[in-house]
Protein backbone atom coordinates (compact mmCIF):
# COMPACT_ATOMS: atom_id res chain seq x y z
CA UNK A 1 0.00 0.00 0.00
CA UNK A 2 3.11 2.37 0.46
CA UNK A 3 3.16 1.75 -3.16
CA UNK A 4 -0.06 3.51 -4.27
CA UNK A 5 0.52 6.42 -1.36
CA UNK A 6 3.60 7.23 -3.49
CA UNK A 7 1.64 6.95 -7.17
CA UNK A 8 -0.32 9.39 -5.78
CA UNK A 9 2.36 11.89 -4.82
CA UNK A 10 3.88 11.37 -7.93
CA UNK A 11 0.74 12.01 -9.88
CA UNK A 12 0.15 14.89 -7.62
CA UNK A 13 3.63 16.39 -8.19
CA UNK A 14 3.11 15.80 -12.01
CA UNK A 15 0.16 17.75 -12.18
CA UNK A 16 1.40 20.43 -10.00
CA UNK A 17 4.10 20.90 -12.18
CA UNK A 18 1.81 20.71 -15.35
CA UNK A 19 -0.27 23.44 -13.82
CA UNK A 20 2.79 25.66 -13.12
CA UNK A 21 3.46 25.43 -16.79
CA UNK A 22 0.31 26.29 -17.94
CA UNK A 23 0.22 29.06 -15.87
CA UNK A 24 2.95 30.68 -16.91
CA UNK A 25 2.35 34.30 -18.15
CA UNK A 26 5.38 34.97 -19.75
CA UNK A 27 4.33 35.63 -23.25
CA UNK A 28 6.86 33.27 -25.29
CA UNK A 29 6.19 35.42 -28.30
CA UNK A 30 6.74 38.92 -27.10
CA UNK A 31 4.73 41.74 -26.45
CA UNK A 32 5.42 44.94 -27.19
CA UNK A 33 2.37 47.27 -26.24
CA UNK A 34 2.81 50.90 -24.97
CA UNK A 35 -0.44 51.30 -22.28
CA UNK A 36 -2.11 54.94 -21.73
CA UNK A 37 -1.96 55.51 -18.43
CA UNK A 38 -5.52 56.45 -17.34
CA UNK A 39 -4.15 58.54 -14.01
CA UNK A 40 -2.76 60.90 -16.67
CA UNK A 41 -6.18 62.01 -18.15
CA UNK A 42 -6.24 64.83 -16.53
CA UNK A 43 -2.95 65.93 -18.01
CA UNK A 44 -3.95 65.61 -21.58
CA UNK A 45 -6.01 67.67 -24.02
CA UNK A 46 -10.17 67.50 -23.70
CA UNK A 47 -10.34 67.68 -27.53
CA UNK A 48 -11.80 64.89 -29.35
CA UNK A 49 -9.81 61.87 -29.80
CA UNK A 50 -9.32 58.32 -31.91
CA UNK A 51 -6.48 56.95 -32.91
CA UNK A 52 -8.22 55.49 -36.05
CA UNK A 53 -8.08 56.86 -39.00
CA UNK A 54 -11.00 59.12 -40.67
CA UNK A 55 -12.11 56.38 -43.01
CA UNK A 56 -12.03 53.95 -39.95
CA UNK A 57 -14.05 56.22 -37.83
CA UNK A 58 -16.83 56.52 -41.09
CA UNK A 59 -16.80 52.68 -41.33
CA UNK A 60 -17.61 52.87 -37.35
CA UNK A 61 -21.12 55.43 -38.36
CA UNK A 62 -22.27 52.74 -41.28
CA UNK A 63 -22.12 50.20 -38.36
CA UNK A 64 -24.06 52.18 -36.02
CA UNK A 65 -26.54 52.90 -38.91
CA UNK A 66 -26.89 49.69 -39.66
CA UNK A 67 -27.54 48.86 -35.82
CA UNK A 68 -29.85 51.93 -35.83
CA UNK A 69 -31.62 50.49 -38.60
CA UNK A 70 -31.62 47.22 -37.74
CA UNK A 71 -34.96 45.15 -36.63
CA UNK A 72 -35.52 43.80 -32.97
CA UNK A 73 -32.86 41.27 -32.13
CA UNK A 74 -32.68 39.19 -28.97
CA UNK A 75 -30.02 39.10 -26.74
CA UNK A 76 -29.61 36.19 -24.51
CA UNK A 77 -27.09 34.91 -21.86
CA UNK A 78 -24.45 32.76 -23.32
CA UNK A 79 -25.14 29.92 -21.72
CA UNK A 80 -28.50 29.45 -22.71
CA UNK A 81 -27.55 29.37 -26.42
CA UNK A 82 -28.37 25.99 -27.64
CA UNK A 83 -24.99 24.42 -29.49
CA UNK A 84 -25.13 25.62 -33.00
CA UNK A 85 -26.23 29.07 -31.57
CA UNK A 86 -23.13 29.45 -30.26
CA UNK A 87 -21.13 28.13 -32.68
CA UNK A 88 -22.48 30.73 -35.01
CA UNK A 89 -21.68 33.03 -33.13
CA UNK A 90 -17.92 32.31 -31.87
CA UNK A 91 -18.09 31.58 -36.09
CA UNK A 92 -18.59 35.56 -36.50
CA UNK A 93 -16.13 36.37 -34.15
CA UNK A 94 -13.29 34.35 -35.55
CA UNK A 95 -14.35 35.98 -38.85
CA UNK A 96 -14.25 39.46 -37.91
CA UNK A 97 -10.88 39.07 -36.49
CA UNK A 98 -9.72 37.19 -40.42
CA UNK A 99 -11.31 40.15 -41.76
CA UNK A 100 -8.44 42.42 -43.49
CA UNK A 101 -10.55 44.07 -45.22
CA UNK A 102 -10.38 47.38 -42.18
CA UNK A 103 -7.08 47.48 -41.33
CA UNK A 104 -5.60 45.76 -39.58
CA UNK A 105 -8.76 43.86 -39.14
CA UNK A 106 -12.53 44.41 -38.51
CA UNK A 107 -12.23 42.97 -34.47
CA UNK A 108 -8.84 44.54 -33.92
CA UNK A 109 -10.44 48.11 -35.16
CA UNK A 110 -13.26 47.93 -33.10
CA UNK A 111 -10.96 46.65 -30.04
CA UNK A 112 -8.82 49.66 -30.43
CA UNK A 113 -11.47 51.98 -30.05
CA UNK A 114 -10.98 51.67 -26.69
CA UNK A 115 -7.60 52.58 -25.72
CA UNK A 116 -5.87 55.23 -25.68
CA UNK A 117 -7.08 58.54 -24.45
CA UNK A 118 -10.79 57.76 -25.34
CA UNK A 119 -10.52 55.72 -21.90
CA UNK A 120 -10.54 58.77 -20.24
CA UNK A 121 -13.83 59.84 -21.28
CA UNK A 122 -15.40 56.31 -21.38
CA UNK A 123 -14.97 55.61 -17.66
CA UNK A 124 -15.29 57.01 -14.32
CA UNK A 125 -18.48 59.25 -15.12
CA UNK A 126 -21.72 59.82 -16.53
CA UNK A 127 -20.29 58.97 -20.53
CA UNK A 128 -19.77 55.64 -19.72
CA UNK A 129 -22.75 53.53 -20.03
CA UNK A 130 -23.92 55.61 -22.96
CA UNK A 131 -20.14 55.20 -25.07
CA UNK A 132 -19.83 51.39 -24.34
CA UNK A 133 -23.63 50.99 -25.66
CA UNK A 134 -21.93 52.71 -28.86
CA UNK A 135 -19.58 49.97 -28.68
CA UNK A 136 -21.89 47.26 -28.61
CA UNK A 137 -23.90 48.11 -31.13
CA UNK A 138 -20.83 48.72 -33.43
CA UNK A 139 -19.85 45.22 -32.84
CA UNK A 140 -22.65 43.75 -33.14
CA UNK A 141 -23.81 45.07 -36.42
CA UNK A 142 -19.84 44.09 -37.58
CA UNK A 143 -20.94 40.55 -36.50
CA UNK A 144 -24.39 40.49 -38.17
CA UNK A 145 -22.74 41.43 -41.55
CA UNK A 146 -21.31 37.86 -41.40
CA UNK A 147 -23.82 35.98 -39.97
CA UNK A 148 -27.52 37.73 -39.78
CA UNK A 149 -28.69 35.08 -37.81
CA UNK A 150 -25.98 36.25 -34.54
CA UNK A 151 -26.69 38.43 -31.97
CA UNK A 152 -24.71 39.12 -29.03
CA UNK A 153 -24.82 37.49 -25.76
CA UNK A 154 -24.41 38.10 -22.56
CA UNK A 155 -22.53 37.05 -19.61
CA UNK A 156 -24.18 36.66 -16.29
CA UNK A 157 -21.34 36.80 -14.49
CA UNK A 158 -23.11 37.37 -10.89
CA UNK A 159 -24.38 33.88 -10.71
CA UNK A 160 -20.77 32.58 -11.58
CA UNK A 161 -20.59 33.56 -7.66
CA UNK A 162 -22.30 30.63 -6.82
CA UNK A 163 -20.27 27.80 -8.49
CA UNK A 164 -18.75 25.41 -6.10
CA UNK A 165 -14.66 26.38 -6.63
CA UNK A 166 -13.42 23.29 -5.15
CA UNK A 167 -10.78 21.25 -6.07
CA UNK A 168 -9.90 24.00 -8.68
CA UNK A 169 -10.86 27.21 -8.94
CA UNK A 170 -13.04 29.26 -10.96
CA UNK A 171 -14.53 26.05 -12.84
CA UNK A 172 -16.93 28.40 -14.79
CA UNK A 173 -17.63 26.63 -18.33
CA UNK A 174 -16.99 30.16 -19.95
CA UNK A 175 -13.75 29.38 -19.64
CA UNK A 176 -13.72 26.05 -21.77
CA UNK A 177 -12.64 24.88 -25.07
CA UNK A 178 -16.64 25.17 -26.37
CA UNK A 179 -17.00 28.75 -24.94
CA UNK A 180 -14.02 30.79 -24.72
CA UNK A 181 -10.76 28.72 -23.86
CA UNK A 182 -8.74 28.14 -20.91
CA UNK A 183 -8.60 30.68 -18.18
CA UNK A 184 -4.69 30.06 -17.01
CA UNK A 185 -2.28 32.29 -18.82
CA UNK A 186 -2.07 32.18 -22.66
CA UNK A 187 -4.99 31.61 -24.01
CA UNK A 188 -4.28 28.27 -25.71
CA UNK A 189 -7.06 26.28 -26.02
CA UNK A 190 -10.88 26.93 -27.41
CA UNK A 191 -11.66 29.25 -30.51
CA UNK A 192 -10.03 32.37 -29.32
CA UNK A 193 -6.74 30.17 -29.02
CA UNK A 194 -3.40 32.07 -29.88
CA UNK A 195 -4.84 35.25 -30.78
CA UNK A 196 -2.92 38.09 -31.01
CA UNK A 197 -3.33 42.11 -31.26
CA UNK A 198 -1.45 44.45 -33.46
CA UNK A 199 1.58 44.46 -31.21
CA UNK A 200 1.90 40.81 -30.96
CA UNK A 201 0.23 40.15 -27.67
CA UNK A 202 -1.22 36.89 -27.27
CA UNK A 203 -4.65 36.74 -25.45
CA UNK A 204 -4.21 35.92 -21.76
CA UNK A 205 -6.17 35.12 -18.94
CA UNK A 206 -5.31 35.19 -15.04
CA UNK A 207 -8.64 33.93 -13.95
CA UNK A 208 -9.64 35.06 -10.17
CA UNK A 209 -5.18 34.27 -9.42
CA UNK A 210 -4.99 34.78 -5.77
CA UNK A 211 -8.82 33.49 -4.95
CA UNK A 212 -9.12 37.18 -3.55
CA UNK A 213 -11.04 39.32 -6.36
CA UNK A 214 -14.32 39.76 -5.95
CA UNK A 215 -16.80 39.17 -8.50
CA UNK A 216 -20.11 41.46 -9.61
CA UNK A 217 -22.14 41.34 -6.13
CA UNK A 218 -25.12 39.68 -6.27
CA UNK A 219 -26.71 42.47 -4.13
CA UNK A 220 -25.43 45.67 -5.55
CA UNK A 221 -26.57 44.47 -9.11
CA UNK A 222 -30.16 43.52 -7.31
CA UNK A 223 -29.92 47.53 -5.93
CA UNK A 224 -29.35 48.46 -8.91
CA UNK A 225 -32.73 46.62 -10.59
CA UNK A 226 -34.35 47.14 -7.75
CA UNK A 227 -34.15 49.79 -5.23
CA UNK A 228 -36.77 52.55 -5.87
CA UNK A 229 -34.21 55.12 -4.13
CA UNK A 230 -31.35 54.48 -6.27
CA UNK A 231 -32.98 55.64 -9.96
CA UNK A 232 -30.91 58.46 -11.58
CA UNK A 233 -28.42 57.42 -13.62
CA UNK A 234 -25.63 59.38 -11.75
CA UNK A 235 -26.25 57.57 -8.60
CA UNK A 236 -24.97 54.21 -10.60
CA UNK A 237 -22.25 55.46 -12.88
CA UNK A 238 -19.61 56.82 -10.33
CA UNK A 239 -18.98 57.86 -7.30
CA UNK A 240 -15.77 58.95 -6.19
CA UNK A 241 -16.56 58.24 -2.42
CA UNK A 242 -18.35 54.49 -2.96
CA UNK A 243 -17.47 53.07 -6.11
CA UNK A 244 -18.46 49.73 -5.02
CA UNK A 245 -22.06 50.60 -5.36
CA UNK A 246 -22.02 51.67 -8.62
CA UNK A 247 -22.30 49.49 -11.87
CA UNK A 248 -19.77 50.95 -13.12
CA UNK A 249 -17.28 49.91 -10.12
CA UNK A 250 -19.20 47.04 -10.01
CA UNK A 251 -18.05 46.12 -13.35
CA UNK A 252 -14.47 46.66 -12.62
CA UNK A 253 -14.64 43.38 -11.12
CA UNK A 254 -15.06 41.44 -13.40
CA UNK A 255 -12.23 42.50 -15.47
CA UNK A 256 -10.45 42.16 -12.35
CA UNK A 257 -11.23 38.69 -12.06
CA UNK A 258 -11.02 37.61 -15.33
CA UNK A 259 -7.34 39.32 -15.33
CA UNK A 260 -4.86 39.08 -17.48
CA UNK A 261 -5.56 41.11 -20.61
CA UNK A 262 -8.97 42.45 -18.80
CA UNK A 263 -7.79 43.53 -16.06
CA UNK A 264 -5.71 46.62 -18.45
CA UNK A 265 -7.83 48.90 -20.06
CA UNK A 266 -6.37 49.66 -23.30
CA UNK A 267 -6.42 45.43 -23.88
CA UNK A 268 -9.50 44.73 -22.46
CA UNK A 269 -10.99 44.01 -26.12
CA UNK A 270 -8.89 42.04 -27.53
CA UNK A 271 -10.32 39.49 -25.26
CA UNK A 272 -14.04 38.48 -26.91
CA UNK A 273 -14.86 37.71 -23.00
CA UNK A 274 -15.18 41.75 -22.97
CA UNK A 275 -18.59 42.10 -25.10
CA UNK A 276 -20.17 39.38 -23.22
CA UNK A 277 -19.49 41.34 -19.79
CA UNK A 278 -20.32 44.88 -21.18
CA UNK A 279 -23.50 43.38 -22.82
CA UNK A 280 -24.46 41.97 -19.40
CA UNK A 281 -23.55 45.69 -17.88
CA UNK A 282 -25.91 47.05 -20.71
CA UNK A 283 -28.57 44.77 -19.90
CA UNK A 284 -28.53 45.66 -15.91
CA UNK A 285 -28.82 49.47 -17.26
CA UNK A 286 -31.67 48.42 -19.47
CA UNK A 287 -33.54 46.62 -16.39
CA UNK A 288 -32.88 49.94 -14.41
CA UNK A 289 -34.36 52.37 -17.51
CA UNK A 290 -37.66 49.87 -17.06
CA UNK A 291 -37.15 50.86 -13.60
CA UNK A 292 -37.05 54.77 -13.93
CA UNK A 293 -40.14 54.37 -16.35
CA UNK A 294 -41.99 52.39 -14.03
CA UNK A 295 -41.37 55.44 -11.18
CA UNK A 296 -42.11 58.13 -13.99
CA UNK A 297 -38.37 59.28 -13.90
CA UNK A 298 -37.38 61.02 -15.99
CA UNK A 299 -33.63 61.11 -16.69
CA UNK A 300 -31.32 63.96 -17.45
CA UNK A 301 -28.15 63.32 -18.56
CA UNK A 302 -26.41 65.10 -15.79
CA UNK A 303 -22.61 65.26 -15.43
CA UNK A 304 -20.31 63.48 -13.15
CA UNK A 305 -17.05 61.74 -13.38
CA UNK A 306 -13.63 62.23 -12.03
CA UNK A 307 -12.61 64.54 -15.19
CA UNK A 308 -16.58 65.74 -15.39
CA UNK A 309 -15.44 67.97 -18.24
CA UNK A 310 -14.95 64.80 -20.59
CA UNK A 311 -18.74 64.02 -19.64
CA UNK A 312 -20.21 67.22 -20.39
CA UNK A 313 -23.31 66.33 -22.16
CA UNK A 314 -22.39 68.05 -25.38
CA UNK A 315 -19.12 66.75 -25.59
CA UNK A 316 -18.55 64.65 -29.11
CA UNK A 317 -18.35 61.03 -28.03
CA UNK A 318 -14.47 59.43 -28.65
CA UNK A 319 -14.15 58.07 -32.15
CA UNK A 320 -17.68 58.57 -32.34
CA UNK A 321 -17.30 62.33 -34.40
CA UNK A 322 -21.32 61.91 -34.91
CA UNK A 323 -22.39 62.12 -31.46
CA UNK A 324 -22.55 63.70 -28.09
CA UNK A 325 -22.30 62.32 -25.27
CA UNK A 326 -25.46 62.52 -24.30
CA UNK A 327 -26.74 61.02 -27.50
CA UNK A 328 -26.29 57.92 -25.68
CA UNK A 329 -29.03 58.18 -23.59
CA UNK A 330 -31.16 58.68 -26.50
CA UNK A 331 -33.79 55.25 -26.63
CA UNK A 332 -33.43 54.98 -30.30
CA UNK A 333 -29.90 53.13 -29.33
CA UNK A 334 -31.80 50.48 -27.36
CA UNK A 335 -35.35 50.34 -29.42
CA UNK A 336 -34.87 47.29 -31.46
CA UNK A 337 -32.64 45.58 -29.10
CA UNK A 338 -34.45 43.24 -26.66
CA UNK A 339 -32.63 42.02 -23.75
CA UNK A 340 -34.00 37.75 -22.69
CA UNK A 341 -34.18 37.40 -19.36
CA UNK A 342 -31.39 36.39 -17.50
CA UNK A 343 -31.54 32.44 -16.84
CA UNK A 344 -33.75 31.72 -13.62
CA UNK A 345 -35.52 28.81 -11.71
CA UNK A 346 -36.67 26.49 -12.35
CA UNK A 347 -35.84 26.09 -16.13
CA UNK A 348 -32.35 27.94 -15.94
CA UNK A 349 -33.14 29.39 -19.47
CA UNK A 350 -33.31 25.16 -20.60
CA UNK A 351 -29.22 25.67 -20.24
CA UNK A 352 -27.20 22.25 -20.23
CA UNK A 353 -24.70 24.87 -18.29
CA UNK A 354 -27.13 25.96 -15.60
CA UNK A 355 -28.91 23.60 -13.02
CA UNK A 356 -31.79 25.29 -10.17
CA UNK A 357 -30.14 25.46 -6.61
CA UNK A 358 -33.91 24.76 -5.56
CA UNK A 359 -32.56 25.84 -1.46
CA UNK A 360 -31.93 29.67 -2.79
CA UNK A 361 -34.16 29.66 -5.71
CA UNK A 362 -31.10 30.61 -8.32
CA UNK A 363 -29.48 29.19 -11.25
CA UNK A 364 -26.02 27.85 -10.62
CA UNK A 365 -23.44 27.17 -13.37
CA UNK A 366 -22.20 24.02 -14.03
CA UNK A 367 -18.95 23.33 -12.44
CA UNK A 368 -16.71 22.65 -15.89
CA UNK A 369 -15.41 19.47 -14.50
CA UNK A 370 -19.02 18.21 -14.36
CA UNK A 371 -20.08 19.20 -17.81
CA UNK A 372 -19.85 17.56 -20.80
CA UNK A 373 -16.15 19.62 -21.73
CA UNK A 374 -13.79 17.15 -22.10
CA UNK A 375 -10.76 18.20 -19.32
CA UNK A 376 -8.10 15.97 -18.91
CA UNK A 377 -6.39 17.73 -16.16
CA UNK A 378 -9.66 18.33 -13.92
CA UNK A 379 -10.89 14.80 -14.53
CA UNK A 380 -7.22 13.45 -13.30
CA UNK A 381 -7.82 16.04 -10.25
CA UNK A 382 -10.97 14.84 -9.09
CA UNK A 383 -9.94 11.21 -9.37
CA UNK A 384 -7.06 12.38 -7.02
CA UNK A 385 -9.34 13.97 -5.00
CA UNK A 386 -11.65 10.73 -5.02
CA UNK A 387 -8.84 9.17 -3.29
CA UNK A 388 -8.09 11.68 -0.96
CA UNK A 389 -11.03 11.67 0.12
CA UNK A 390 -11.02 7.96 0.78
CA UNK A 391 -7.85 8.35 2.14
CA UNK A 392 -9.35 10.65 4.94
CA UNK A 393 -11.92 8.51 5.62
CA UNK A 394 -9.42 5.78 5.61
CA UNK A 395 -7.66 8.10 8.49
CA UNK A 396 -10.75 8.94 10.37
CA UNK A 397 -11.10 4.64 10.85
CA UNK A 398 -7.15 5.07 12.27
CA UNK A 399 -6.64 2.34 8.98
CA UNK A 400 -3.78 4.55 7.54
CA UNK A 401 -1.28 1.46 7.76
CA UNK A 402 -3.53 0.60 4.00
CA UNK A 403 -1.21 3.78 2.32
CA UNK A 404 1.76 4.05 4.28
CA UNK A 405 2.86 0.47 5.09
CA UNK A 406 2.87 0.88 9.28
CA UNK A 407 0.86 3.47 11.33
CA UNK A 408 4.32 5.63 12.30
CA UNK A 409 3.94 9.32 11.64
CA UNK A 410 -0.03 8.32 9.76
CA UNK A 411 -1.26 10.65 12.71
CA UNK A 412 0.99 13.67 11.71
CA UNK A 413 0.26 13.71 8.46
CA UNK A 414 -1.95 16.59 6.76
CA UNK A 415 -2.89 17.44 3.61
CA UNK A 416 -0.78 20.36 3.38
CA UNK A 417 2.48 18.24 3.78
CA UNK A 418 1.31 16.45 1.26
CU1 LIG B 1 -14.44 50.26 -21.01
Amino acid sequence: MRGLFNIVIFLLLFIRSVQVMDTDLVDPFGCNETLFNTSACHQVSYDYYCTLSRSTQDWFRELYNEALADGPRTRKEIRTLDDAERQAYIDAVVALKNDKSVWPNKYDAIAMIHTNRTLCSAHKGTNFLGWHRVYLLIFEAALRQKNRNVTLPYWVSVIDNYMDNHPIPNNSVIFTDAFLGNSDGIVRTGPFKHWKDLENCTLQRELNSNNSMPLISPKIIDMIQNNLSVHHMKQIVYDENDDWTTLEGQHNHAHDWVGGMMHILDFAPQDPVFVLHHAFVDYIWTKFIRKQHNLNVHEEYESVGQDVKRHYPNRTMDCFYWLKNVDGLDPKLAANVIYEDSPACPDCGHSKYLKCDATFNICIPDDKTESAVSNQVSWSLRILFILFRVMMVCFELRECHLFCGDCTGCRDMSYDAI
